[in-house]
């Protein structure tokens, strides 16, 4: 296909498609877009961690085991910092530090977040394009039992454990979607748009709470597909399924479907779910059942494969696209 992919990936679970999309799709026709609704500032340092989760994993250098952080790593800073009584909730290795270093330094010098994430794609050898979602600030932050909490102390520190009431990006009415990624929605030049199989409501939302962003892909001419995270009723990873009984919504590929409703045409669910293939389609959002859980990098590259296949087949259009319906919150 000699049109471009745009990829939408928050962090592990995202980022093993967008590898093996980027062993699939040349460099100069796949883009993935990063969610930053994770980012935050920690001891002193900028952190984008889905970003940096991509780019290590496209880079080969991602810890197998963590998904997050780089292999190998060794954690000096961590142990030192300790000794302080510094905040060791959050676990940063000393060779990801200095990502953590060097990212906080340039964007002081006044690089946008775009041309850092640049630079230092480069700097690990990745050539396909990686662009944060926007270069304007973006807080996802969790409305939960325990009060309002910012992304990862309710993810890391808190473990997930308080029971979430509603999410909210901060920002998202004054953060401008990069311009790379708004024009490539509008663009002819689009070939299709894959949403990774990140949590729908922590990952994926704060990409379509930006100005222009879901407008963008409901009216693409471009076909726009996804793969859902949930498997069995439950997350392959993380706490989407959690999440979907505390918002009330079924923790079922029905309700991934219903959530991107209003812009989705196709949905590629995992073997064990071929039950609800039916009743998605009967939203009018077609449907690819096949093996979705990525454990080689084998399974990276054939679930990108039938993604681009089944983008190819799905007729954007077709499907009905109610104004407005853009599911639960988030
Ligand atoms: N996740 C954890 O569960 N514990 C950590 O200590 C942790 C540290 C960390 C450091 C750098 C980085 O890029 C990611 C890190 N993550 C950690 C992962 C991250 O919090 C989440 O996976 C994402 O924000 C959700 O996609």
């Amino acid at each position: 296909m000699n049109k471009t992919i745009l990829s939408l990936s928050g962090g592990v679970g995202g980022a093993k498609l967008a590898h093996g999309l980027s062993r699939t799709v040349s460099p100069d026709y796949l883009v993935i877009v990063g969610n930053t609704g994770d980012d935050f500032q920690h001891l002193g340092l900028h952190i984008s961690p889905d970003l940096d989760t991509i780019m290590y994993t496209l880079a080969g250098v991602a810890d197998p085991e963590r998904g997050w952080g780089m292999a190998a790593e060794t954690w000096n800073f961590m142990e030192a910092i300790s000794r302080f009584e510094g905040p060791a909730w959050f676990k940063l290795g000393d060779k990801d530090l200095a990502t953590h270093v060097y990212r906080t330094q340039a964007l002081k010098q006044g690089l946008g977040l775009a041309e850092v994430t640049r630079m230092l794609s480069r700097s690990f050898g990745i050539e396909h394009r990686v662009i944060p979602m926007s270069d304007d600030p973006l807080q996802t932050i969790i409305a939960t039992d325990q009060g309002q909490l910012p992304f990862q102390d309710y993810f890391v520190r808190l473990g997930c454990r308080p029971r979430i009431n509603t999410v909210e990006f901060r920002g998202s009415d004054r953060a401008h979607p990069h311009p790379d990624f708004v024009a490539l929605l509008n663009s002819r030049e689009l070939g299709a748009i894959i949403l990774c199989p990140s949590n729908p409501f922590l990952s994926i939302d704060p990409i379509l709470s930006l100005k222009k962003v879901r407008a963008g892909l409901q009216s693409a001419a471009a076909p726009v597909v996804a793969v859902s995270p949930i498997v069995g009723g439950k997350a392959l990873k993380g706490p989407a399924a959690k999440i979907m009984e505390e918002l009330k919504i079924p923790a079922n590929n029905l309700s991934v479907a219903q959530h991107y409703r209003d812009f989705l045409d196709g949905l590629i669910i995992d073997s064990g779910d071929e039950h609800e293939a039916q009743v998605i389609e009967e939203l009018g959002i077609k449907v690819k059942v096949t093996d979705t859980v990525m454990l080689s990098m084998q399974d990276r590259i054939d679930l990108a494969e039938t993604c681009l296949e089944f983008a190819l087949n799905v007729n954007p259009g077709v499907s009905p696209r109610p104004p407005g319906c853009g599911g639960h919150p988030g």
